[in-house]
């Protein structure tokens, strides 16, 4: 099977602009013009590109630290990313978030991620509002090997399997964490195998051929979209920079590996090599791509040195976000409840006045909750809106997270209340960052 002609280009010109974006950043991070720091793609762009090829503009994509390829791969305006490396207010987070805050609402970029892991529970999320929407997105949510020694790794995967969503797990094993060999550290010689603990497909493929990744993405994508649940798939590849551009920390690589890796398996130049097998265009014409996308690179450049530093107002005004003010609907009456039959009262009428209103915890279902607030609900509501969870309250919360980005109003119960430190990255990193 091939990836057809047309297509096969498209990536090629995306794993470029991917390339050269980060051969760019870090030019300028030396040159002190990029701050804070960022974590380069260069070695993984087959990952990005062939996956990207494989969405819709309305799929959501979660990614991670090293997010650049992920953000360009969905479609994500270069300038605004140099923009925001450069620390300018014409970034994507008016220059205050840097690398690993990029995220674009309006193409379903639920973010690059400072937290190892976070963007799988979010996925789960964004998949969940699909299905319950009932509309055939797909989520694809980007990890390290490093990632998927997460909890949240576990627990999403369970999650994502016993509600059917359509999520792709794609772990890029680079082989290495921060100076960790993935050897060290994980339990299994190879990521995918873990799918088994959750009855869902687990492949493992050539991370650096575009075709491997470009086919088996592709049949993930058409199992999510079909309701036939998650595919986790792991592709192996190479990151050619150190762990971040800040580079201040011992390179743990023997030298003979990581030249057969940046020497022999390049994916850019094998895409070339696949572009002419195929014979799908010309030499002429890839000069041309790389050209153009080293033009495109000069005017994000630009675009950004011509971006105004944020303003102290302005970061001040980014801690907090603004507050609703808030009237009482009514007289308070003289009806006597408890809390959980005045939450059970209010729930029940949200659920009833706007359908985008779900409710999902620990025993929430038929049992009604510990305290009840949920009784009789799932009778009223069906068990699509009155989910029963697995315990996983940093899961389930985060699923929460994405699902309300995604466009629903979930109401999520933990028990209680002492299991809300699980949650607190999906509560205090996630959540509060998104506005
Ligand atoms: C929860 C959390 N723990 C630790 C870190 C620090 N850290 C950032 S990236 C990284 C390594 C991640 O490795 P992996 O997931 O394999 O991704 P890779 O960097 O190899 O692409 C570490 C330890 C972090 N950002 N978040």
């Amino acid at each position: 099977m091939k990836i057809p002609p047309k297509e096969l280009v498209a990536i090629y010109s995306t794993m470029q602009r991917i390339r050269q974006f980060d051969q760019k950043t870090k030019e300028l991070f030396e040159a002190g013009v990029v701050k804070g720091t960022a974590h380069s793609y260069v070695g993984q762009e087959a990952i990005a590109a062939a996956v990207g090829a494989n969405l819709r503009d309305d799929d959501f994509v979660a990614s991670n630290h090293r997010g650049h390829g992920h953000c360009i791969a969905k479609g994500a305006d270069l300038n605004r990313m140099m923009a925001e490396l450069m620390g300018r207010e014409n970034g994507y987070c008016r220059g205050l978030g840097g690398s690993m805050h990029i995220a674009d609402m309006g193409l379903n970029i639920l973010g690059a991620n400072g937290i190892v892991g976070a963007s799988m529970p979010l996925s789960t999320g964004a998949g969940l509002a699909s299905k319950l929407k009932g509309t055939d997105q797909v989520a694809v949510c980007f990890f390290g090997d490093g990632g998927s020694n997460q909890g949240i790794f576990h627990e999403s995967m369970n999650l994502a399997s016993v509600w059917k969503l359509p999520v792709i797990f794609i772990c890029e094993n680079n082989q290495y964490a921060l100076s960790t060999s993935y050897r060290q550290t994980t339990s299994i010689n190879q990521v995918a195998k873990r799918a088994a603990s959750y009855t869902i497909p687990g492949i493992t493929i050539d991370g650096n051929d575009v075709v491997e990744v470009y086919l088996t993405v592709r049949e993930a994508v058409e199992r999510a979209r079909a309701g036939e649940g998650p595919t986790l798939i792991e592709a192996m590849t190479y990151r050619w920079g150190q762990h971040s551009m800040r580079a201040n920390i011992r390179d743990p690589r023997p030298k003979k590996e990581y030249e057969n890796w940046t020497k022999t398996r390049d994916p850019i130049k094998r895409t070339e090599k696949q572009i002419r097998s195929q014979k799908a265009t010309t030499s002429k014409h890839l000069k041309e791509i790389d050209s153009s996308v080293e033009d495109e690179l000069a005017t994000a450049i630009d675009f950004g040195k011509q971006g105004q530093k944020p303003s102290v107002d302005m970061m001040m005004s980014a801690v907090y976000s603004p507050h609703a003010n808030y009237t009482e609907p009514g007289p308070i009456g003289d009806r006597e409840l408890s809390m959980p039959e005045a939450l059970n009262e209010a729930i029940s009428q949200e659920m009833a006045r706007d359908e985008t209103v779900f409710l999902m915890g620990e025993d929430v279902g038929a049992t009604g909750g510990i305290f009840q607030v949920s009784k009789g609900l799932v009778d009223k509501f069906g068990e699509e809106r009155v989910r029963d969870t697995p315990i996983s309250e940093a899961t389930f919360v985060g699923c929460g997270v994405g699902a309300a980005i995604a466009g629903l109003r979930p109401i999520v119960e933990i028990q209680i209340f002492d299991f809300v430190t699980l949650t607190m990255d999906m509560l205090v990193n996630q959540a509060s960052k998104f506005r």
